[in-house]
């Protein structure tokens, strides 16, 4: 049995805002299993924090033009306000680039040095001439060895999912210059994993009760076998290898963003005051200690984190790793990059926070991907939140309040449909609870709801509309069996939606009571309650609508204010179908773009059309950058009369779609190159 426990939850890279897909696979689960615990009276501390190195936050940098220190700061005030609006409970959000976060890491690294772990390379990696720096995987593209496509990163094809490395790629190019990069000699530390193979084996052995997703990924990174992995990078952000004559080398982001959570927990101590408190929840066998992830974080939560605490020696290893799996939308992936998400912070601006977190929590991918779609959201609210739990609370409340003065009525002899009821109170309770401890979220959701739906099928059968008038004693009766209900329901929701669970209590007049306090009776007769608004209202059409129009619009992460109104441009004049019938329009693929010298606008594309690749001159370099147009299939005017620019030739014209704010955006097409369009 343990004492206490720590939750952690992934660090979420502050170089964007937050979407739907990582609430469901982190942070609403986390959230749910402590808000639980908390009720439940134990001991529990919530860590969370930004993630704030890597190429992840230095890429979004260079894109944004502007500093990664300027995106760390925009981002993790963005994300923590989110985090807080969407009520997920941190103990404490920290970040890691906070100095108690780079003094941990350095100690780890030298802890771990010092012992004589690290083996030390040196190795050939791609340098870029002109940015003067060695090239990080995701700063190289080139064409994939493996399926041939001309736009994989230097980590990974995602086209056809193969991990690469730099050097495999055919042609690779700097991102950063568009330049070949050469290969130069440099050291770099790395962790010898395969060491740690019997290890781990045995650990996780030992792991019966993990959920079989997670388990399963473990166990066959572990038969491809451990490998040696490099612990550091050539980069100019991070935390510092602290060894003389390693300047210009940080911590791999993978090393130090785990130990964010030892540094979050050490801040959270000193906020305590109480500044040792967070050797308890790390250095204490009696902690039980569980990492709430997505399942791309698998690998480095169970392999390489718990292989750092072991090699170490003064930590605990989790005690469980409940990974989720991915969140689709709409049945698609989402993708920040093509703006396939809902923004948490604008969902905000549109409905409750609590809304979202039933719905959510009641499709959690918890075993395998989920999906979420808006219309889904609307049924979740209007048939179970509004119809079921609403109805039940407002009946059961306007009806105490408009026949009993608003005092829980005086029970006369229960029969056996009360008694039954009753009991049900205590033993729902007791099945959630184990769900929760389970983390089977979304069946805990499921159990909490059956309550309601009990509740409210009793109301009907009990008829106290009748029974007002037939027999007052068995009216006053069942309206105290459902007040009951409703006080027991206002805590068993609380985990899931913790705000509206605050209206109900203060319409309640009730404080709540612990988890498994909740039995009995709650209210007493003659308590005198406090109606208030309805709770939960039917959600329409139109507000459904609009967030899916929304989605299919946006094209960019973080859209514009929603209010701003568009002003269209005017439909030109009518034509004759045969003046639209002499365009050839086709489908053409970029596969080449270049600047063209002394000229700000232009940019040289070679189009490739199937039966022929001919080069068209574009005026959009100050929306696209080369390579974010390279390998795209757009629609061309394929039989334009070539024009000469600049002493070059153009031969057609690429089509984009002008946003209000005057910004470019691609059309894309997943057709052949050269296939007409009509
Ligand atoms: N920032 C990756 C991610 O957001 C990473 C998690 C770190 S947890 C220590 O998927
Ligand atoms: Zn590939």
């Amino acid at each position: 049995m343990f004492k206490r426990t720590l939750v952690t939850a992934a660090l979420p890279y502050a170089n964007g805002p937050l979407h739907l897909g990582h609430l469901a696979g982190a942070y609403l689960p986390s959230d749910l299993y402590v808000r639980y615990k908390r009720l439940a009276g134990e001991d529990i501390v919530f860590i969370c924090g930004s993630d704030e190195h890597g190429v992840a936050i230095t890429i979004a940098a260079e894109k944004a033009g502007v500093k990664p220190q300027d995106i760390i700061d925009k981002y993790h005030t963005i994300n923590k306000k989110a985090f807080e609006d969407f009520g997920i409970a941190f103990d404490y959000y920290g970040r890691t680039s906070s100095p108690v976060h780079h003094e941990t890491s350095q100690e780890f690294f030298t802890n771990l040095h010092d012992k004589g772990i690290f083996k030390q390379k040196e190795e050939e990696q791609l340098f870029d001439e002109k940015a003067g720096m060695f090239l990080p995987d995701r700063y190289v593209k080139g064409t994939c060895p493996v399926c041939g496509f001309e736009e994989a990163y230097g980590d990974q094809c995602e086209k056809c999912g193969s991990s690469l490395s730099p050097s495999e790629l055919k042609n690779p190019k700097s991102t950063l210059t568009g330049e070949t990069p050469i290969l130069k000699k440099t050291t770099h530390w790395y962790l010898p994993l395969g060491e740690q193979q019997a290890f781990i084996e045995s650990w996780i052995n030992t792991k019966t009760d993990w959920k079989s997703n997670v388990l399963g990924q473990v166990k066959s990174w572990l038969t491809q076998g451990l490998a040696d992995r490099a612990i550091t990078r050539d980069l100019n952000w991070g935390v510092k290898v602290p060894l003389p004559h390693s300047e210009g080398k940080v911590l791999y982001v993978w090393l130090d963003a785990p130990i964010g959570y030892i540094s979050a927990t050490k801040e959270w101590a000193i906020e305590q005051g109480n500044p040792d408190l967070w050797k308890t929840y790390w250095q204490d066998n009696d902690t039980r200690l569980l990492h709430f992830i997505g399942k791309d974080n698998i690998v480095f939560h169970c392999i390489m984190f718990p292989s750092i605490l072991k090699t170490h020696g003064d930590y605990i290893l989790p005690d469980n790793v409940p990974a989720n799996e991915f969140l689709n939308l709409e049945g698609k992936k989402f993708s920040t990059s093509r703006g396939w998400a809902v923004w948490l912070h604008e969902y905000l601006e549109a409905f409750d926070a609590d809304l979202l977190r039933y719905a959510l929590g009641s499709t959690l991918p918890e075993l395998k991907d989920g999906d979420f779609s808006w219309k889904d959201f609307q049924l979740k609210n209007n048939s179970e939140l509004a119809d079921i739990f609403g109805n039940f609370i407002f009946r059961t409340l306007s009806f105490v309040t408009r026949y009993f003065d608003g005092k829980v009525p005086v029970p006369a002899l229960l029969n056996d449909d009360d008694k039954n009821v009753l009991a049900e109170i205590e033993s729902t309770g007791k099945r959630i609870a184990e769900k929760y401890e389970r983390f089977q979220f979304k069946d805990a959701i499921f159990e909490t709801m059956s309550l309601a739906r009990l509740g409210n099928k009793y109301f009907t059968d009990q008829e106290p509309w009748k029974t007002r008038k037939t027999d007052p004693e068995r009216c006053a009766t069942s309206l105290y069996v459902c007040s009951q209900l409703v006080a027991a329901l206002s805590v068993y929701f609380e985990p899931i939606m913790p705000s509206k669970m605050n209206e109900l209590k203060a319409q309640l007049q009730f404080n709540g009571v612990k988890w498994n306090e909740v039995k009995g009776e709650l209210l007493q007769a003659g308590h005198q309650l406090s109606l208030g608004e309805i709770l939960f209202a039917k959600i329409e059409d139109e507000r459904i609508d609009a967030q899916l129009e929304k989605l299919h619009q946006t094209t960019t992460p973080v859209s514009e204010p929603s209010s701003e109104a568009i002003n269209y441009t005017p439909v030109k004049e009518a034509i004759e179908f045969d003046d639209f019938a002499k365009l050839d329009l086709r489908v053409g693929k970029i596969v080449a773009a270049e600047a063209v010298p002394k000229s700000k606008k232009l940019l040289k594309l070679q189009i490739e059309l199937g039966f022929e690749t001919r080069q068209i001159l574009s005026g959009v370099s100050e929306h696209f950058k080369p390579e974010d147009l390279i390998g795209k299939k757009v629609p061309i005017v394929a039989n334009l009369k070539p024009r000469t620019m600049l002493g070059l030739e153009s031969n057609g014209m690429v089509l984009f779609s002008e946003s209000p704010d005057g910004k470019l955006v691609l059309i894309e097409s997943d057709n052949l190159p050269g296939t007409t369009i009509s």
